[in-house]
């Protein structure tokens, strides 16, 4: 997310809070109108409640441009860069759920999803407007409540190689991060048997590398993708950056990252019918 974009959450997040505050306050009090933000918003998010766990949940909107009307154009064609991106992460990182909602009449957007588990989710909306000389793509934020008890649990310290889902991921080395620098970070991924993957595109791209930042949730979205693949990469200032996969088992993540902490990142790709999530922590120094 760009410091323009959290400036602006701010700001409609102390407008938010001054408009709410209006029914406890005095009546004498004024409070200063704020004008409404020139920016793309949310619009009827549901749910406005708390949810259930494990059970299914339709998280609805439509993304209101500046000018008050819903945006109903979204970019298309190859690459991953295209549409709307529905990442819903829990707090502590310990979930995700990552989906491509379809577009509806009026830009009605639905997904249905389910919760594992209770606690605070931060639902993220990545969106590739394709409006003539706009932005190439913002996000915009909400929050779920899930009930229930909510266990936090500490970001795991920074562990090569796992297991998920029968096939083995490793990472090779403990990469020496830096924020703003564009690296490189190599990842072998095979399967039960041992043998190397063959990787198929998945919305666009052979592995996305989803990235968030303890606490605050920065986050920041890479791709991995075939040689020669149009729209595959991601911009971080002036700063772009792109991973590749030459050859089969093998991928050539790129991280870019805005600031220094602890990072979760989430390695997606499809294999064998299914998507498979490894997380990764990953420590980055200024
Ligand atoms: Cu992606």
């Amino acid at each position: 997310m760009s410091v323009g974009v959290r400036r602006l959450v701010s700001v409609m997040l102390a407008a938010a809070a001054l408009a709410g505050c209006g029914s406890s306050a005095a009546s004498d009090v004024s409070v200063p109108k704020v004008a409404p933000a020139r920016t793309f918003s949310l619009a009827g998010f549901q749910p406005a409640g708390s949810v259930e766990r494990g059970r299914p949940t339709t998280i609805s909107f439509v993304i209101q441009q500046p000018n008050g009307r819903p945006l109903t154009t979204y970019k298309t064609g190859p690459g991953p860069h295209t549409g709307i991106h529905l990442i819903i992460v829990r707090d502590d990182l310990t979930y995700i759920i990552h989906q491509h909602p379809p577009v509806g009449a009026g830009g009605m957007v639905h997904q249905t999803v389910t919760f594992p588990a209770p606690g605070p989710y931060r639902v993220l909306v990545d969106a590739y407007p394709n409006l003539p000389g706009g932005q190439s793509n913002f996000q915009l934020l909400r929050s779920v409540e899930v009930a229930g008890a909510y266990d936090p649990r500490p970001l795991p310290p920074f562990k090569p190689d796992l297991s998920v889902d029968g096939y083995h991921v490793d990472m090779q080395g403990n990469p020496a991060l830096h924020a703003i620098q564009a690296q490189f970070v190599n990842v072998e991924v095979t399967d039960a048997h041992g043998a190397k993957v063959n990787f198929v595109p998945w919305f666009g791209a052979l592995a996305h590398a989803i990235f968030f930042h303890e606490g605050s949730l920065d986050y920041f979205h890479t791709h991995v993708c075939a040689p020669g693949a149009l729209n595959c990469s991601s911009v971080l200032g002036a700063t772009r950056i792109s991973g590749q996969s030459t050859s089969p088992g093998r991928l050539t993540l790129g991280v870019l990252l805005p600031v220094p902490g602890a990072w979760r990142l989430f390695l997606q790709m499809k294999l064998g019918g299914r998507v498979v999530t490894a997380p990764y922590t990953l420590q980055v120094a200024s």
